[in-house]
């Protein structure tokens, strides 16, 4: 969803291929069998985050170029999406639905949605007066933290119903990409 988001904010053409996770068409292009991959020409990426870094890279949009102070606070943004928000849903999903079943902890998602609200309070402290991360840019970071908290909502995870994160992620969602995103996915 992340990537399509992205794809979307660029308003570049695209393909979707709905091949499953170790699939025939997957496994030839990734032997690790995981999705989703990004593939340009010859040029195969897996891992969503690379994917929509490349992209914004190859584009020279919805990122500060590399190397640059701004660039730095971006990929802050970014890592720590992917780091607490990310690493908090995850770990609930796989002890949820994903570990077999005599390998789950269900326990742990007490501590993934502490880690989560956790995580909320820095992104409230870290937002500013937005109205995005990197302030009047929006930028893949926004992406990241945005589709974690999609995922927030479908995890049944606890989010704020009025004040600046309700505010920051119903922003996100108000944008055309966000929407198209949304209308592929469904349809
Ligand atoms: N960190 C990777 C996660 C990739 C991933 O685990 N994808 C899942 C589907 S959402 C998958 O392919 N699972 C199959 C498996 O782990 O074998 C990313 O962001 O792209």
């Amino acid at each position: 969803m992340r990537v399509i988001w992205m794809l979307e904010e660029l308003g570049e053409a695209y393909e979707l291929d709905p091949a499953l996770p170790h699939s025939d068409t997957v496994k030839a292009l990734n032997p690790a069998g995981t999705v989703p991959l990004l593939v340009d020409g010859d040029l195969v990426v897996s891992e969503s985050i690379a994917m929509c870094t490349y992209l914004a890279d190859k584009h020279g949009k919805l990122t500060f170029p590399a190397g640059t102070p701004q660039r730095a606070i971006q990929d802050s943004f970014t890592f720590f999406a992917a780091d607490v928000l990310e690493g908090a849903l995850w770990t609930a999903a796989k002890n949820t639905f994903i570990h077999p079943e005599d390998i789950r902890v269900p326990a742990i998602k007490d501590v993934c949605r502490y880690e989560f609200q956790k995580g909320l309070t820095i992104l409230e402290q870290r937002l500013g007066e937005g109205p995005y991360v990197m302030g009047e840019t929006f930028t893949l970071a926004d992406i990241i933290i945005g589709h974690c908290g999609g995922w927030a909502v479908t995890a049944k995870f606890d989010l704020p119903r009025s004040g600046p994160i309700y505010d920051y992620f119903k922003r996100l969602r108000q944008r055309p990409a966000y929407k198209a995103m949304m209308e592929k996915v469904a349809g």
